[in-house]
């Protein structure tokens, strides 16, 4: 299997960016760090915030890697994909309270679902639903990495 994400060029889109240093590209640049130019944030988005990583090539996806943001606001229970044959999959997570300068800056702190069986696509569409608490936020990630294996 390999990292789908970064071994073959991807077009991304979003349903909003916060502001030009948090644009979609930023989830799949192969940067884990947060901050501005590192990470996809919304604006203002939580529960539907969505983002869309279409391959140049017809893939299986059997498993989704994601860095989220730092803060507890900007982040949600359950995570819902969507592939270009119509399938689709809903996954939970958890919800990491408070600020957490290591959910920030560690690189090896990711979170790692498996999508089974594996997914024939061209492209999948993250949305995110149930947000982890009430104040406001802006929904997105420091990197999304989807991993599988390129279509035969
Ligand atoms: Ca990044």
């Amino acid at each position: 299997m390999v990292n789908l994400t970064r071994e073959l060029g991807t077009r991304c889109t979003v349903s909003s960016y916060l502001n030009g240093d948090f644009k979609c590209e930023n989830a799949i640049n192969g940067i884990l760090a947060a901050g501005a130019k590192n990470e996809w944030a919304s604006k203002g988005e939580k529960e539907g915030a969505w983002i869309n990583i279409t391959f140049t090539k017809r893939v299986i996806v059997y498993k989704v890697q994601i860095w989220r943001r730092c803060a507890a606001d900007d982040q949600c229970r359950q995570l819902f994909f969507e592939f270009s044959d119509g399938q689709n999959v809903a996954l939970s997570t958890v919800c990491v309270k408070n600020r957490s300068w290591r959910l920030c800056t560690d690189p090896n702190l990711f979170t790692e679902l498996n999508i089974s069986p594996g997914k024939l696509t061209n492209w999948v569409k993250l949305t995110s639903y149930n947000k982890c608490d009430n104040h406001a936020g802006n929904f997105g990630f420091r990197e999304v990495q989807y991993i599988g294996r390129i279509s035969i």
